[in-house]
């Protein structure tokens, strides 16, 4: 300030007094919040519903996050950070007012300031809708991730699509899975930030020309793409970041062509076509659909995003050529892949970089996360729709193929096999482009998400590159944030931790909690533990009547599968271990004296015939279970529709069990199951993806594994093929219990029984039935023990040893091992000091 001219001074300290500081004294809070729902919401406190409470409050929020935010980018900006660039086509971020004042340290603040305006703070918070822009673990990685980079106070921006719908709203009729639309947007959402100033045009089709020896590309199709802004809040910080989400909408430019043939309304349609693209979010999770628009949906945000950065790299008037030391990108999967193709294109074409210049500073920015080994999750687009839509990418696509198996041919001379594994382009069913190889050879790290994960990627699913570059692969394995999976989801937990640790350290620094151990056999810590795991039942309990009309009593073992529908994760597996369950408790009354109820929840993807088929059966099933009256004290079966972010935060402090049961090597890692061991949820699991990892850490003692390991897996599933695999009695058992119909229509089902017999079972379920049940048991045992306390321990163990899955951890290593940037933390609000 002291260089400024006088009144240059004048005016800057004017904008630093009126910009900084919203009081937060009770009044204060009041008055802002009353005079949004009068200025705002245009609404008197007679016609202000709960609805109204929930959105002035955001905006009360969202004005506190926005002070918080400009000055954090800007404070980045001056000190000139590298920051990584998180490209995600997903983000499940659920719902951010509570996350939002609890980061601003105002929840408390505002319930009792709003208890006198009238209002409960958790009716509002009930009001708000999930941003449900995701379909499940990858989505809500993202957001944890988002979450982590801010609280952290690492420079680092998510890019994403504002999608109109998002993630369809479930319905269950007649024990099957409807989609209905979630019109998300239609009552707006508060956290957005409309940036009409951030525009970028946006091409496909057309052709490609050559002017003074560079290639032009000059599209016949245009559109825009509108940025809109999503704060997201830091924990004990100032810091403050945000994602940017993209929204199509049409261009200025005219079409010539129709208006020469004066087709007016022809024109507007296509136009209008434009707004299409970003409207839906495609609900496959684990899959990939093929379809032109999700390309182009591709396409238009990795075309934005890339501009948008170099822009802002521009800005600070440094040489393209420093650009890897500016910016990291990270892609969040294979979806956002083509932002390699796009870069090139943009620092050739547009800024005339060579190709050897251009193609160094790609390799250096880019990194890429695989998220599944699943070959029907793998990536490749048709030749011959890429070079429709994008004929200039496809050219620069080809190119770096042919330099690429240059370098093969060095490694392998005359190896035309090599060759066809290792192109870019799959000849083998018509011409497609593997995405994940572009990914690789485009990026400088390459990493999975948990270490067997990462191993497979490794040896079984990309062994050639890994002999090639060894250097680039790494491992990161995910982790969760404990702000909103412990602290926002289960209260009470979180007060434990902060009483018995006298600090509320441990939400920033997970690992403390591991210091609990030393109250692990203490009988007072253990029945507060079990209080707590009460409450949380109970509140599910509500829930569940509220949503299913099915009463179930805390006193029993809650145990739950929560994710999303899929053969791998064999949800189907524990409908029959239940169905086990229930004929022997049919036929042995003695066995009546374990009571359970068994939750399910999760979307299939509307395509996904097998996967709704379970989910039919899991509902028959249920019933027949929930109506038998000689049983359904013991044995209740619960499919919580819907199942979203916003309550999973209701259903995961609630388990005593849950379920981590995929075929081994088919899960990537898993999210959940750590956000169930967290909360003290036993995991009954098979030793993959990340329940390996947890159950080092928790100990083996502490948690429920059975089934086959990984290395097994393919010997397992020969001998189902070639018939000498016997299955298990129990298992012939339940089957035919299906098929005498006993639990509906025999034909409808069978499907579902041919999957798993005459040498089909691909998840090798009849192998891990066996294993599965003996475990079951064993944990009948243990938690109806009569000592209390051996269930009370596991618990225990299992929640404070996993301070190693927070993402906090996740976000550092990718910070420190990928994308090389460093913490930088804004001091809080700037008091303008009284000598200037
Ligand atoms: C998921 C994986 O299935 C899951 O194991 C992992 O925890 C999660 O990503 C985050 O890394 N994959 C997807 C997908 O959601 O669509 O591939």
């Amino acid at each position: 300030l002291k260089m400024l001219p006088n009144q240059e001074k004048e005016k800057a300290i004017l904008w630093a007094v009126l910009a900084s500081n919203l009081p937060d004294d009770k009044s204060s809070l009041q008055k802002e919040f009353v005079k949004h729902v009068e200025y705002t919401l245009a609404q008197t406190r007679n016609e202000a519903t709960n609805f109204s409470g929930f959105q002035a409050l955001s905006m009360c929020t969202r004005d506190r996050l926005i002070e918080r935010w400009k000055d954090t980018s800007l404070f980045f900006q001056q000190n000139q950070v590298k920051k990584v660039n998180y490209l995600s086509l997903e983000f499940l971020l659920g719902r951010s007012l509570q996350n939002g004042l609890v980061a601003l340290g105002l929840d408390g603040k505002y319930a009792d300031s709003l208890m006198e305006l009238g209002y409960k703070i958790e009716d509002l918070y009930d009001e708000e809708r999930d941003a449900g822009l995701g379909n499940g673990g990858l989505g809500r990685l993202a957001a944890c991730f988002m979450d982590s980079l801010a609280t952290c106070n690492l420079p680092g921006y998510g890019y994403g699509l504002r999608y109109k719908f998002g993630m369809f709203y479930q319905a269950i009729i007649e024990g099957e899975q409807v989609e209905l639309p979630d019109y998300w947007l239609n009552y707006g959402s508060p956290w957005e930030i409309e940036r009409l100033d951030v525009t970028y045009h946006i091409g496909f089709c057309g052709k490609v020309t050559m002017e003074n020896g560079r290639h032009k590309w000059e599209p016949s199709e245009q559109m825009l793409a509108v940025a809109y802004d999503y704060p997201i809040p830091g924990f004990k910080t100032y810091n403050t970041v945000s994602i940017r989400l993209w929204s199509s909408k049409p261009s200025d430019e005219f079409n010539l062509e129709s208006f020469n043939k004066g087709d007016y309304l022809g024109s507007i349609e296509e136009k209008q076509k434009s707004e299409n693209i970003t409207a839906v979010l495609y609900p496959n999770d684990n899959t990939m659909a093929g379809k032109e628009l999700r390309l182009k949906q591709q396409y238009l945000f990795v075309s934005a995003t890339i501009q948008d950065i170099i822009s802002q790299f521009l800005q600070t008037g440094k040489d393209l050529k420093e650009f890897s030391n500016s910016n990291a990108i990270q892609l969040n999967d294979t979806h956002p892949t083509l932002g390699i193709p796009e870069l090139m294109r943009i620092l050739m074409d547009v800024h005339f970089l060579t190709w050897d210049d251009a193609w160094s500073i790609t390799t250096k920015t880019f990194a890429y996360t695989n998220h599944t080994v699943l070959p029907e999750a793998l990536e490749r687009w048709s030749v011959d729709l890429l070079t429709r839509l994008l004929p200039r990418h496809i050219q620069i696509i080809y190119e770096i193929n042919e330099r690429f198996l240059r370098q093969v041919e060095k490694l392998w001379p005359g190896d035309m096999e090599k060759r066809r594994q290792l192109s870019i382009i799959d000849e083998s069913h018509g011409r497609t482009i593997k995405m994940a190889f572009l990914a690789i050879i485009g990026s400088q790290a390459v990493n999975g998400v948990a270490e067997l994960h990462s191993e497979l990627v490794k040896h079984s699913v990309f062994p050639d590159f890994y002999s090639m570059w060894p250097e680039k692969f790494q491992n990161k394995t995910n982790g969760v944030t404990p702000r909103r999976w412990i602290h926002q989801a289960n209260p009470h937990l979180s007060q434990l931790f902060t009483q018995k640790l006298n600090s509320s350290r441990w939400l920033t620094q997970l690992d403390m909690i591991s210091d609990l151990q030393r109250f692990v056999d203490d009988t007072g810590f253990q029945k507060e533990w079990m209080q707590i795991k009460k409450i949380n039942k109970i509140r599910l309990a509500k829930y569940i009547e509220e949503h299913c009309q099915i009463k179930v009593s805390a006193d029993i073992l809650f145990d739950c599968q929560v994710k999303r529908f899929h053969e791998y994760k064999r949800q189907l597996l524990n409908i029959l271990g239940v169905i086990h369950r229930y004929l022997e408790m049919k036929s042995k009354p003695q066995e009546r004296k374990y009571p359970r109820v068994v939750i399910f929840a999760g979307k299939a993807a509307p395509g996904y015939y097998m996967a709704k088929l379970i989910i039919k059966l899991i509902n028959s099933v249920a019933n027949v279970i929930n109506n038998d009256h000689e049983v359904n004290n013991y044995l209740k079966i619960v499919f919580i529709p819907n199942y979203a972010v916003s309550n999973a935060e209701i259903i995961i402090p609630a388990s005593d069990l849950s379920q981590h049961i995929s075929t081994a090597g088919t899960e990537a890692s898993g999210t959940s199951n750590m956000k169930f061991s967290m909360n003290g949820g036993l995991i009954i699991g098979t030793l993959d993806g990340a329940n390996i990892e947890i159950r080092e850490e928790i100990c083996k003692e502490n948690m429920y594994i059975f089934g086959a390991q990984t290395p097994e897996v393919e010997s397992i599933k020969k001998k189902i093929r070639e018939g000498t695999f016997t299955p298990d009695k129990r298992w012939v058992q339940v089957l035919t219990a299906i098929k005498e119909g006993k639990f509906g229509n025999v034909k409808e089902f069978q499907p579902i029984i041919d999957s798993i017999s005459h040498g089909n079972d691909h998840y090798i379920l009849s192998y891990d039935f066996p294993s599965y049940l003996d475990i079951q048991q064993q944990i009948d045992k243990d938690y109806y023990h009569q000592d209390k306390s051996i269930w009370s321990k596991k618990s225990i163990m299992a929640s404070i040893r996993c301070g190693k899955f927070s993402s906090d951890r996740t976000i550092r290593e990718y910070a420190k091992q990928i994308w090389d940037i460093k913490e930088l933390q804004r001091p809080g609000p700037v008091h303008v000091p009284q000598d200037i």
